[in-house]
């Protein structure tokens, strides 16, 4: 199965991009993480993306806060697809990091999730693995059908305690 990179532009994005590293262990992904920086070691985050589909690589997520440029540095470097998250971590509350994200121009895409969106991140990452991966494709289906279950169990609740 190729791997996930999980790059975060600082380690104090950590809190955050563990959402996404533990979603990635539950569905047996296999993944790097790793702490690059587009400004602070430009060098090392375009020499990652630049091997990272010769080095096993599927997928890259980013996680960057502020004028959050990471994940579009790493998406400059690579074909492989690229998600960015955007990163809560100043006083404007992602807002800044959402939109530096999410802006790409053309040619250059970046998926990008909501704000803080580890968990999601992750799992468009495995869907993407699961287009060749039909084990993957089952293991996403299953826990849909749980989450469904779920809700409908939270209704049946509802509806006996308001519905009578
Ligand atoms: C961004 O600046 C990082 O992704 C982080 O979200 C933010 C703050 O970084 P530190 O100053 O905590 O290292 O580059």
């Amino acid at each position: 199965m190729k791997k996930v990179a999980v790059i975060m532009g600082s380690d104090s994005d950590l809190p955050v991009v563990k959402k996404a590293i533990d979603t990635l262990s539950e569905y047996g992904v296999p993944y790097e993480v790793h702490v690059y920086s587009a400004h602070r070691t430009p060098e090392e985050a375009r020499s990652f993306s630049m091997n990272a589909r010769k080095n096993g690589f599927g997928a890259i997520i980013a996680a960057a806060g502020k004028a959050a440029h990471l994940a579009g540095a790493l998406a400059a470097n690579t074909t492989l697809p690229v998600i960015g998250i955007p990163v809560k971590s100043s006083n404007l509350d992602g807002v800044d990091a959402l939109l530096s994200t999410v802006q790409m121009p053309s040619g250059i895409p970046v998926a990008t999730v909501a704000i803080d969106g580890a968990a999601n991140a992750a799992l468009l990452s495995i869907e993407m693995l699961a287009i060749e991966d039909a084990g993957l494709a089952e293991k996403l289906d299953a826990a849909r059908a749980k989450a469904s279950a779920a809700v409908l169990e939270k209704n049946r609740k509802i509806s006996e305690e308001f519905n009578k």
